[in-house]
């Protein structure tokens, strides 16, 4: 199954909105397969953000992810990525529809509370990046069985 790494950014954690995203998330039917709360170090923002190296907004995001502590999470489903940044929203909350995360809880152009990988090959490049193998958890829900239909060997 597809799996997209997910970071509630420092203005999530220091806002009290970790409970209520996460919440989010597990309603919809994703499973959190690693969670963990963490200080960004720079070294590590400039890794997991150099695609945007040069751009003008490029150190004052660095700032802002290094600024507080950090949720990263792990979530797995069918079409995980997309799922997952269906829900967060367009990139700043004054411009996303209410009813995804950051419409319903961000007003900030530069806060915008969340990440999201945007390809299952980004993803697999972040998780790496934030969490070592022994990080991520491979168990079953039962539920998932009323989650997902069943046609042939496949969940749907
Ligand atoms: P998204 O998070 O919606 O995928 P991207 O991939 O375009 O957005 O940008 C990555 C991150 O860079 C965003 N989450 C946001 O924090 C930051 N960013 C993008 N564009 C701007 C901008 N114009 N001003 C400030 N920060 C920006």
């Amino acid at each position: 199954m597809e799996r997209t790494l997910v970071l509630l950014k420092p203005d999530a954690v220091q806002r009290g909105l970790v409970g209520a995203i996460t919440h989010r998330f597990e309603r919809k039917g994703l499973k959190i397969v690693a969670l963990k709360l963490m200080q960004i170090t720079r070294k590590l923002a400039q890794r997991h953000y150099a695609p945007h190296k040069g751009k003008d907004f490029y150190e004052p995001l660095l700032e802002f992810v290094t600024a507080g502590p950090t949720v990263a999470i792990v979530l797995e489903g069918n079409d995980a990525v997309r799922v997952a940044r269906t829900m967060m929203g367009d990139t700043f909350g004054p411009e996303a529809i209410p009813g995804t995360i950051r419409g319903d809880y961000g007003m900030s152009k530069r806060y915008n509370l969340i990440h999201g990988s945007d390809s299952p090959a980004t993803a697999a490049k972040e998780i790496e990046l934030f969490f070592s193998p022994n990080e991520v958890c491979h168990y079953d829900r039962p539920r998932d069985a009323w989650t997902y239909a069943r046609a042939g060997g496949e969940l749907i």
